[in-house]
């Protein structure tokens, strides 16, 4: 199955091969793991395991910058990973989230009951506290805000039953999971000099890059979600397709396929809105390490969206793009000439 792969999409394969052979040497040069210390090494390795889809570009970034943005990944992992846990009662999440920001500056604290599948980051909470006072003040107090806006979203929505029903509803829980992660990177890159203060400034883009990446998630996993109790699709669109009764379980079934089809396609819709967001975004990125950092999530969005798009494998499995897919993106997206053709090509595709 996958040989044949190979031989029908010859340029991915080229793609797969250039990254193998050159790849790695743009994330070696910036973040050379042999020559850390120990404790950053682990927090690299933390980064490793816990993100397949962030993990090489944060550690291509330039070595002060990069390490920032790492220290922001695990911080806010280890906060989404006590969200997640449907083991944790109510009344012990809550306050745990609510004063969260506050263990960054308790040397010690670390957290050893989480059964989920990002633990890791909790159980070596200390290391990742430790390192993180270390980082430029600039960089502490945005990721400490940053983590405080965030778990105060969480609590909301917990406090809501964990309800999305309207359109508004949704961009309200992504920009508290994402959005505000975008506008925190922003705040980084601005710091760091790499980038214009005015990156900082333009909130609404930043908050744009980070809907455009959950929403696409939040679409493609719908039957993993569903699975696992979770219900993230707006409610809204089912009355769109007037049937006052659906729920979002029944989408999964084989008889509600045409609504589930024309449900999908709408919130696919909907995601594709935040696309002029995103160019001009990135279109102010200068540095082009940050700027391939910011392109390379979304073209593979992109990429992810299209294939989505009307396809019934939403409500029976899991979507994926091809590895030699992601590969051709990686290689591809080093200025805005490069992501404009992209975007032009995910969204013609016939
Ligand atoms: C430029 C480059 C990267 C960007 C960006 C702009 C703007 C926003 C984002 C990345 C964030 C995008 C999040 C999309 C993936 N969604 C999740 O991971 C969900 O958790 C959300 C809360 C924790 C966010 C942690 C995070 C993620 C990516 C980062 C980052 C921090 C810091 C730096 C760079 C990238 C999702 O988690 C899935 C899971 O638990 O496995 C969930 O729980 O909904
Ligand atoms: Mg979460």
């Amino acid at each position: 199955m996958d040989v044949l792969q190979y031989f029908c999409h010859p340029l991915e394969t080229l793609a797969l091969l250039k990254l193998r052979w050159w790849g790695c040497e743009a994330v070696h040069a910036k973040c050379d793991m042999k020559k850390m210390e120990e404790d950053r090494q682990l927090c690299y390795s933390m980064l490793k395991q816990t993100s397949r889809s962030f993990s090489a570009v944060i550690m291509a970034l330039e070595s002060d910058l990069g390490y920032a943005v790492c220290i922001f990944y695990l911080v806010l992992r280890a906060l989404d990973t006590i969200e997640d846990d449907m083991s944790i009662p109510l009344d012990v999440k809550l306050p745990l989230l609510r004063s969260f920001h506050k263990n960054l500056h308790i040397p010690g604290w670390n957290y050893l009951d989480s059964r989920e599948k990002d633990a890791v980051v909790l159980n070596n909470f200390h290391v990742i506290s430790a390192q993180f006072r270390r980082l430029a003040k600039g960089y502490q107090d945005v990721i400490s805000d940053t983590c405080h806006r965030m778990a105060e979203g969480m609590v909301v929505f917990l406090e809501k039953n964990s309800v999305v029903d309207t359109y508004q509803e949704w961009d309200q829980y992504c920009h508290y999971v994402a959005g505000l992660v975008g506008i925190g990177l922003s705040r980084l890159f601005s710091a760091s000099q790499l980038e214009h203060p005015a990156v900082a400034e333009r909130e609404h883009l930043s908050n744009s890059m980070g809907l455009f990446l959950q929403k696409t998630n939040i679409i493609r996993d719908f039957h993993e979600d569903i699975r696992d109790q979770r219900r993230l699709w707006p409610a809204e669109v089912l009355r769109h397709t007037g049937n006052p009764h659906l729920t979002l379980d029944d989408l999964l079934l084989q008889d509600n396929r045409p609504a589930a089809l024309s449900c999908l396609d709408e919130l696919v819709g909907n995601g594709l809105t935040h696309v002029p967001d995103v160019m001009e975004y990135l279109h102010a990125i200068r540095t082009p390490s940050v700027f391939a950092f910011c392109a390379i999530p979304q073209v593979m969005a992109m990429a992810t969206l299209e294939r989505c798009f009307n396809n019934p494998t939403i409500f029976t499995g899991k979507v994926k793009i091809r590895r030699g897919e992601s590969a051709f993106i990686i290689n591809n997206c080093t200025d805005m000439a490069a992501v404009h053709e992209l975007f032009r090509f995910y969204t013609n595709k016939p």
